[in-house]
């Protein structure tokens, strides 16, 4: 019989991501106040998955110049839209199913409504672009209830099922966590290593030359 009972030495990883995206106001709506952009801050899990079979609600806590900046969704979509003129810091605050026993996981989200950069062809970023900023992350459950462990399990989550390849179509509003960004990420850190790893290598040649110049006269 499942129970509320701790099963000790397992921990069980859920990957999801959270953050914003963000378009200009344009028309009508930029002309009648003084808000520049629409947004929309979420809690997502990857490849859609619906997290409310762990998550009983999450709130969102906005700036105090919103009216009513405590925001709690208590199903899925687990997202904040509004309009506004300016970027701020969002708490995010997840609560979790009774069945869970887990204590709230509060997170931070810098909400993004501007590109600060070109786009990756070098062009300026173009005006009906939106803007997003997303993180993945993992939430780790140690030592489950067994309660809990069944559930994970009935729904196929006891391992991380993050998807292998990234999807094919560029869609801002989807982020492409996979194992295959992941090890592009990987690539490209390993190849900064080795330029660095090889700058220094000069630089140190350079300094013997000078050393040894030095000594001659
Ligand atoms: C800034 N430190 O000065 C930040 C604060 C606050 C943004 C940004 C309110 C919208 C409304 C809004 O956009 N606040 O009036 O409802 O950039």
């Amino acid at each position: 019989m499942s129970s509320n009972k701790r099963i000790k030495g397992i921990s069980v990883t859920r990957p999801f991501y959270f953050g914003n995206i963000a378009m200009p106001l344009t028309g009508k709506k930029a002309a009648d106040s003084d808000h520049t952009h629409k947004w929309t801050v979420m809690v997502r899990g990857i490849n859609n998955e619906d997290l409310s079979y762990y998550i009983k609600k999450v709130v969102f806590k906005l700036h105090e110049t919103y009216a009513n900046p405590l925001r709690t969704v208590e199903q899925p979509p687990f997202e904040v839209s509004e309009t506004g003129w300016g970027e701020f810091e969002i708490m995010i605050k997840i609560h979790f199913q009774a069945v869970t026993s887990e204590k709230p996981v509060t997170l931070y989200h810098h909400l993004r409504l501007h590109p600060y950069e070109d786009d990756p062809s070098g062009k300026p970023w173009p005006a009906d672009r939106p803007v997003s900023s997303f993180i993945y992350d993992e939430l780790i459950f140690n030592e489950p209830t067994e309660q809990f462990y069944q559930i994970l399990s009935e729904h196929n989550a006891l391992t991380s099922n993050l998807p292998a390849k990234k999807p094919n179509k560029d869609n801002p509003t989807v982020p492409q966590f996979s194992v295959q960004l992941e090890q592009e990420e990987l690539e490209r850190l390993d190849h900064a290593q080795r330029e660095v790893n090889m700058q220094i290598m000069q630089l140190r040649q350079q300094m013997a030359a000078i050393e040894q110049d030095r000594y001659k006269s």
